[in-house]
């Protein structure tokens, strides 16, 4: 009986509840051309395939490296405004919002690339020149628009539907999915990534680059460093089956 129900477990595949779709989007990067290419195909996918409902759940690190991370954030809220968003923190967001919180720490962002992100909101380095890094934190709190403010400050660490959890980076292995700390959901990488046991649920993660989705047992890693190589993923999940959709596969079939 017990190695019936045992087996019955092993055998169940994680899945969503019925009449829900996902579309799990990763790492961004200010690649916004990318960005709206994907909810294009995303559009067409609905339009073939209509759902009751449909949830896109994105990964977090909308800003730095590419070179709009301005427009990233105008498509994201644009795209709220007409289908369910649910948008997590990435590490390079919350540098972000560190630079806003305490302008002498824009220094560890300006070391993550965040210098392009400043160019996308029309600030240069010369915005700082002549004077203290903390007065060009200061000149992009000021340059920043209330909405984009407002989606930074409303970013969520974690989001969890049926048998999957979605952060940005993942999680620490030991600790209850509910307990995890925002380091270990925006930062961690090789004690999740080694991880071979099980989390309590599978793990759908960004920030870690591969070059194909890397689909484990326990985890989906689908950050293919869209700002790099053109290719922006997303993984459809509905139900207990999972498909992918991505910017380079597109434009590979285009061709
Ligand atoms: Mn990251």
């Amino acid at each position: 009986m017990r190695s019936g129900s045992k087996l019955r477990s092993h055998q169940r595949q994680p899945r969503l509840p019925d009449g829900l779709r996902i579309y799990a989007i990763g790492d961004v990067h200010g690649r916004a051309d990318l960005l709206e290419r994907l909810f294009g195909l995303i559009d067409a996918d609905l339009a073939r395939r209509p759902t009751p409902r449909a949830l896109h759940v994105m990964l977090g690190d909308y800003v730095d490296r590419g070179p709009a991370s301005r427009a990233v954030i105008d498509a994201i809220l644009a795209r709220a405004k007409c289908r369910e968003l649910v948008a997590l923190k990435g590490n390079h967001d919350a540098l972000l919002l560190q630079a806003l919180d305490e302008p002498t720490s824009i220094g560890d962002w300006l070391l993550m690339h965040g210098v392009e992100t400043l160019a996308s909101y029309g600030l240069t380095s010369a915005d700082g020149a002549g004077s203290k890094l903390s007065d060009l934190g200061r000149a992009f709190a000021a340059a920043l628009p209330a909405e984009h403010l407002e989606f930074f400050r409303g970013l969520k660490l974690s989001f969890s539907c049926g048998d999957f959890f979605f952060a940005h980076a993942g999680v620490r292995p030991g600790i209850d999915l509910d307990r995890q700390s925002e380091k270990d959901l925006l930062w961690i990488r090789q004690d999740f990534l080694r991880h071979d046991g099980d989390f309590g649920k599978v793990i759908v993660h960004g920030h870690t680059p591969v070059r194909d989705v890397e689909r484990r047992r326990n985890r989906i890693g689908i950050d293919t460093a869209a700002y790099a190589t053109g290719k922006l993923t997303a993984l459809v999940i509905e139900g207990n089956d999972l498909r992918l959709i991505d910017t380079a596969t597109a434009a590979l079939r285009a061709a």
